[in-house]
């Protein structure tokens, strides 16, 4: 069997990876159809050599359409998510709109993929910092419950879209040429610079990127009182976001055993020659389908303490990818029914 498609937000960074994900995995395509906002409409974008044209977002726009891949930002998803599944289309959201409502599975496939079991019609894929971090610590947690997990987050230019990715590297040209680096996508210079997560401040001094990454992990993992915090931080990256993890667990946890788990677990591959000091970079993490993980080691300061890095595909895993392998599960599962919650 193959399904009707709609692209919504095909012409961003994440759209326009949904639409070659879509070809390079062959997925089952029946016909495809790419929405955007009005600026948008009337652009082309090639699929399977045929040039296809951005449409304007409508009422009618979801008829006949069985399968929606959304990443237009959380405003649109809200307004149209709901009426996608009224016209009776499943919908895979890249925004947060509805990633903690509880009708709403939010899956890593790696991680909890009978999750997506049972849905109203949304399906919320996570935030970026969360997937990677979710891929590469569920497989930990597996062999022992974490009891606290601390992260910094090193992420690209690409989180802020791709006109964050031209501005950060016009500031760096501007900066060699001696002149001012303007920032007008991003909010402050980036180039040679970094800053915390500019997301919208809360009330205990966490920006939202932050909590996206404790709430939708405690989500993910099943576990609500999960004792997990974040810093995240923006750095003069193109395309791919690094994480430095540390996890505490009940008891020592085996250095030798983490590597060995985390070398045969779906979607990481370990990046580690300490002989040469090479370990997960962003340069080597962008394209690639794989989560790239290294330096595990013993935490000096705490026996029962392990400390990580990774290096991931902001746009790949941490948003398309990881939106097309739910679709492939429903597709495998027979989930895309809507709804199946009971
Ligand atoms: C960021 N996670 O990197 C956000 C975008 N998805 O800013």
């Amino acid at each position: 069997q193959s399904y009707r498609v709609a692209i919504l937000g095909a012409t961003g960074a994440v759209g326009t990876e949904l639409l070659s994900l879509l070809e390079s995995r062959n997925f089952p395509v029946a016909s495809l159809k790419l929405l955007a906002s009005p600026r948008s409409v009337g652009k082309t974008l090639t699929f399977k050599g045929e040039a296809l044209t951005v449409e304007p977002l409508s009422e009618q726009a979801f008829a006949n359409v069985d399968l929606v891949l959304a990443s237009a930002g959380g405003s649109l998803s809200r307004q149209w998510a709901p009426k996608a599944v009224e016209a009776g289309a499943v919908v895979i959201d890249n925004s947060s709109a509805f990633r903690m409502d509880s009708q709403v599975p939010l899956v890593v496939p790696e991680v909890n993929a009978q999750a997506a079991a049972h849905h109203a019609g949304i399906i919320a894929n996570p935030n970026c910092t969360t997937i990677l971090m979710s891929l590469v610590t569920w497989p930990l947690h597996q062999v022992q419950p974490i009891q606290r997990l601390v992260v910094s987050t090193y992420q690209s230019a690409s989180g802020a879209g791709a006109r964050a990715m031209e501005e950060v590297k016009q500031q760096a040209q501007a900066i060699l040429n001696g002149e001012e680096a303007i920032a007008e996508v991003l909010p402050y210079p980036l180039a040679f610079n970094l800053f915390p997560h500019n997301s919208r401040l809360t009330e205990a001094g966490y920006c939202e990127e932050e909590m996206k990454m404790l709430n939708e992990t405690r989500k993910i993992f099943g576990v609500e009182n999960l004792r997990i915090t974040a810093t995240c931080v923006r750095v003069p990256v193109l395309r791919a976001h690094s994480e430095a993890i540390n996890l505490e667990f009940e008891r020592p946890f085996d250095v030798a055993q983490a590597r060995a788990i985390l070398s045969q677990s779906p979607g990481v591959r370990l990046v580690e020659d300490w002989q040469a000091n090479y370990f997960p970079m962003p340069i080597e993490a962008s394209g690639q389908d794989d989560v790239l993980v290294g330096r595990i080691r013993q935490d000096l300061s705490h026996p029962c303490g392990l400390e990580l890095w990774l290096s991931g595909d902001q746009i790949r895993k941490g948003a398309a990818l990881n939106a097309i392998q739910i679709a492939e599960l429903l597709v495998a599962k027979r989930w895309l029914a809507v709804p199946t919650l009971a």
